[in-house]
C-alpha cells in the first residue's frame, strides 16, 4: 500500500465531502432524524459517507468499510485486515444547530494498526493529516502539543451523551478535573477534540466513542508527539486492537499524560 497515495485519497475525499456537507447546511438542504432515542443523524451524514465510499472505491476497491452510517459493525477478525474507518459527518449535533465545529474523518489501517488519517474540518478550513511514522501536520504545517507538566494549567475535553443521568463514575471524573485542573472543555466533536490535543490547544481529552469517531484523529495525535491510550486496561481477550479500542478513550499531551489519567482513576 502505497501511504501517499492513500493520503492523497483519503485527503480529496475528505475535502469533497466538506464542501458538501457545508453546502447543504449553509442552504438549510438536509433532514435531521435520530438513530436510537438522541443520537443524531443527517441526510447530510448519509450523502457525504455515501461520496466518500464512492471516492474511495476508485482506488482501492474492494477494500473493508467501518462506517458509522452504512457498515457500523464489523467482526474481531475483519478488524485485522485493510480497512477504512469513516465518519462522514463527526459532531452531527453541532453540524445540526449550525455550530462549525465539526469534521469528516477517514482512516486507513492495516492489521488493526492506523496507518493513514484525515480529519477535515470544513467550516474551519482546517485539515488534519497524517501518515504512521511519518509525523502530523494541520493545513501542511508541523502539530506540535502542549509542553505543560502542571495539571493546574491543563485545559481538559470530554463529551457524554445527553438526556440521561451522568454515572457516579463521569461525575466523579468532572469534578476531579473542575478540582485540579485549569477547566474543562466540551466541544462537542471527538476527532476535533483529539486534534486539539495534538495541535497544542487543549492538554487532554477523554471519552468513551466509536472508532470512527477517534481512528483517524489518534494518529494525528500520536504522530503529533501526545501520548494516545485508555483510562481502563488494554484486554487483548476482546480481540479488538488496541488502536480500536474506544472504551475511556484518553489522550493527553506527554508532559501530564500519567497525572491526568491517574487523576481520572476514580470509582465507579
Ligand atoms: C459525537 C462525538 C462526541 C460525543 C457525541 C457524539 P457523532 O460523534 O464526536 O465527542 O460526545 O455524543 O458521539 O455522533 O457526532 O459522530
Amino acid at each position: 500500500m502505497d501511504k501517499a497515495k492513500v493520503l492523497q485519497a483519503a485527503t480529496a475525499a475528505a475535502i469533497k465531502a466538506g464542501n458538501l456537507i457545508k453546502s447543504k447546511r449553509l442552504s438549510g438542504d438536509f433532514s435531521l432524524s435520530f438513530k436510537s432515542g438522541v443520537d443524531p443523524v443527517t441526510s447530510a451524514d448519509i450523502e457525504s459517507e455515501k461520496l466518500i465510499i464512492d471516492q474511495l472505491a476508485t482506488i482501492m476497491p474492494g477494500t473493508l468499510i467501518l462506517a458509522e452510517e452504512s457498515s457500523p459493525t464489523i467482526s474481531t477478525s475483519d478488524m485485522l485486515k485493510p480497512l477504512w474507518i469513516i465518519d462522514p459527518i463527526d459532531g452531527t449535533t453541532n453540524y445540526a444547530y449550525n455550530i462549525p465545529y465539526c469534521a469528516v474523518c477517514i482512516a486507513y489501517a492495516e492489521r488493526g494498526e492506523i496507518q493513514v488519517g484525515v480529519v477535515h474540518a470544513p467550516f474551519l478550513n482546517e485539515t488534519y493529516t497524517a501518515v504512521r511514522g511519518q509525523g502530523a501536520q494541520l493545513n501542511g504545517h508541523t502539530l506540535i502539543p502542549r509542553q505543560t507538566t502542571e495539571l493546574k494549567m491543563a485545559l481538559v475535553a470530554t463529551g457524554f451523551k445527553g438526556l440521561r443521568q451522568g454515572t457516579a463514575r463521569e461525575i466523579a471524573q468532572l469534578e476531579a478535573i473542575m478540582k485540579n485542573c485549569r477547566d474543562i472543555r466540551r466541544f462537542g466533536a471527538a476527532s476535533l477534540d483529539i486534534c486539539a490535543v495534538a495541535s497544542g490547544r487543549i492538554d487532554g481529552y477523554y471519552e468513551t466513542i466509536k472508532p470512527w469517531d477517534f481512528a483517524a484523529a489518534a494518529l494525528v495525535a500520536s504522530e503529533s508527539g501526545a501520548r494516545v491510550g485508555s483510562l481502563i486496561d488494554y484486554d487483548a481477550a476482546t480481540g479488538i486492537p488496541r488502536e480500536l479500542v474506544g472504551q475511556e478513550f484518553f489522550v493527553a499531551s506527554a508532559g501530564v499524560y500519567d497525572k491526568l489519567r491517574a487523576l481520572l482513576q476514580v470509582p465507579d
